[in-house]
């Protein structure tokens, strides 16, 4: 009888499986889980609760009020437990118990009273959803996750919701992949996922579509299109938006070699974005990224000693490569920065180090208050310039000639501030975004890359570390590594 698979025994119920009944203690219904126990050992035990009255069913329905193992963690069966619930299609919350249980109520005779000791530990608890805070600022996001192959479906599609200008839709998407990035392990189902409120609907059928069949026809027919396709080679030129893309494909250009031919009129950035389009668009190794440092360093310490440079951005979050590089000059003294990044970018310049150059004054001034709270991405007011570097190598694409065009951004912040400007560029964006939502929607407070505000106090509060400011938000600290949502 126990030799039967157990999936062919669901279907049909031998009749030596027993008829249910209720036995002598209506209120408890045995399940005994295969795995590790064994069939001829569970064939026996079955037999021996049987004879003492218990009822004991070979398969789970959502009768089964006790469900026992041995030698299995408690994840197991929990998981156990999800797919007979779904193969069944019925509920039930049964007791997840150990063999000791099942031990001493055959002594005893009677079923014991279930204590923490026989219950097993479940960790990973199904639907592994439900242990996901609903922002991503509140979550630890690893830079390597186990879902991949649904996170890029579902940021294809925030991308391509983005060039459609459906700001909302991009999000939702945005949402969906971020929470996939936190979980702990690889969906295999749906399910797994249980109800939760970050992913709607449409993410939800992506998913399963992915789950099913390794990749959604939606995604496929999107990276295929016309207009995907050249909305993505346009965006990608450095000073190109969304709306200078899409005005481009509605006036029918489809290549870069078009923009030429049709003589486009091009801002100065977008002419030096198009010139070096190659180099900018092949990913900055962590070593590119630390010379620039080291070359930024140099620079600095040249015209302000005891000024620091910090490597922001996606490095500081470990990524390994990234498409430019961020660095945040600051000085311990309060106004020694003033001044510092035009001496610095017109030295560099002087060196034939820089081959673009668009710099910008600080423009923050406490007078003015918060920004509006829950506002779209807010550029910060920093002095600051956006650049490409001019780069030597020896290997990778630009060896031949011997340098690399580079983009970097470099950020100057005063040193109270420091601790917002580190926070906010290094991101990532919706970690950034979902920072700033948890502070407005939970908190009252308004988070930039300047300060934070207190709207019920009406004042700003100091920090001197990102530390402090997880803190003064009620947030337990994430580190860099951790916030790649
Ligand atoms: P990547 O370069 O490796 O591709 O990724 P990344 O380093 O994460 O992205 P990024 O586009 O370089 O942005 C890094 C962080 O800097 C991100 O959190 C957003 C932030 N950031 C800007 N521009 C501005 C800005 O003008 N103001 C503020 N506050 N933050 C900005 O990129
Ligand atoms: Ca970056
Ligand atoms: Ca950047």
């Amino acid at each position: 009888m126990a030799l039967v698979p157990l999936k062919r025994r669901r279907r049909a119920p031998s009749p030596s499986d027993g008829p249910p009944g209720a036995g002598r203690f209506p209120a408890v219904v045995l399940c005994l889980v295969e795995k590790r126990m064994g069939a001829s050992r569970r064939a026996f035990l079955t037999q021996l609760a049987r004879a003492k009255g218990f009822r004991v069913d070979g398969a789970y329905s959502a009768a089964v009020t006790h469900v026992v193992s041995e030698q299995n963690s408690g994840d197991e069966v929990a998981r156990w437990l999800e797919q007979q619930r779904e193969e069944c299609g019925a509920g039930g919350d049964p007791a997840l118990l150990d063999i000791s249980w099942f031990t001493e109520s055959m002594g005893a005779g009677r079923p014991v009273e279930i204590e923490s000791r026989h219950r097993l530990r479940v960790t990973v608890l199904a639907p592994l959803g439900q242990q996901m805070a609903p922002y991503a600022c509140q979550r630890r996001t690893p830079l390597l996750h186990s879902n991949q192959p649904l996170t890029e479906a579902l940021e294809t599609l925030a991308e391509e919701a983005g060039f459609s200008g459906s700001e909302g839709r991009s999000l939702a998407f945005t949402r969906a992949a971020s929470v996939l990035k936190a979980l702990p392990g690889r969906l295999s189902t749906l399910e797994e996922l249980g109800p939760l409120p970050g992913i709607g609907e449409h993410s939800r059928r992506v998913i399963q579509d992915v789950l099913e069949d390794g990749v959604s026809v939606e995604v496929e027919r999107v990276k295929l299109s016309e207009r995907y396709r050249t909305m993505k080679l346009f965006t990608k030129i450095f000073g190109v938006g969304v709306r200078t893309a899409s005005r481009w494909y509605q006036e029918g250009l489809r290549t870069l070699g078009d923009l030429q031919e049709r003589n486009t009129k091009l801002t100065r950035q977008q002419q030096a974005g198009l010139r070096h389009y190659e180099d900018l668009n092949t990913p900055v190794e962590r070593g590119e990224a630390e010379s620039i440092g080291q070359m930024v360093q140099e620079a600095v310490q040249r015209f302000l000693p005891g000024a620091s440079v910090t490597l922001a951005g996606g490095f500081r979050r470990g990524k390994p490569h990234g498409h430019d590089v961020d660095l945040l000059l600051t000085h311990p003294e309060a106004g020694r920065e003033a001044g510092l990044l035009t001496r610095v970018v017109s030295w560099l310049d002087s060196q034939g180090l820089i081959l673009y150059q668009h710099s910008q004054e600080n423009s923050f001034t406490l007078h003015e208050g918060p920004e509006a709270p829950g506002g779209r991405d807010v550029l910060d007011r920093f002095e600051r310039c956006f650049s490409i570097f001019r780069l030597e190598v020896q290997g990778g694409p630009g060896a031949a000639r011997g340098w690399k065009a580079v983009r970097v951004d470099l950020v100057v912040a005063p040193v109270s501030q420091f601790p917002f400007a580190l926070l906010g560029w290094t991101g990532s964006r919706h970690f950034e975004r979902e920072l700033r939502r948890f502070a407005s929607h939970e908190r009252r407070m308004v988070l930039n890359s300047h300060t934070l505000y207190d709207t019920r106090q009406n004042l700003f509060l100091p920090a001197a570390s990102e530390e402090e400011i997880f803190q003064l938000l009620g947030l337990e600290y994430v580190p860099p590594a951790q916030r790649n949502a």
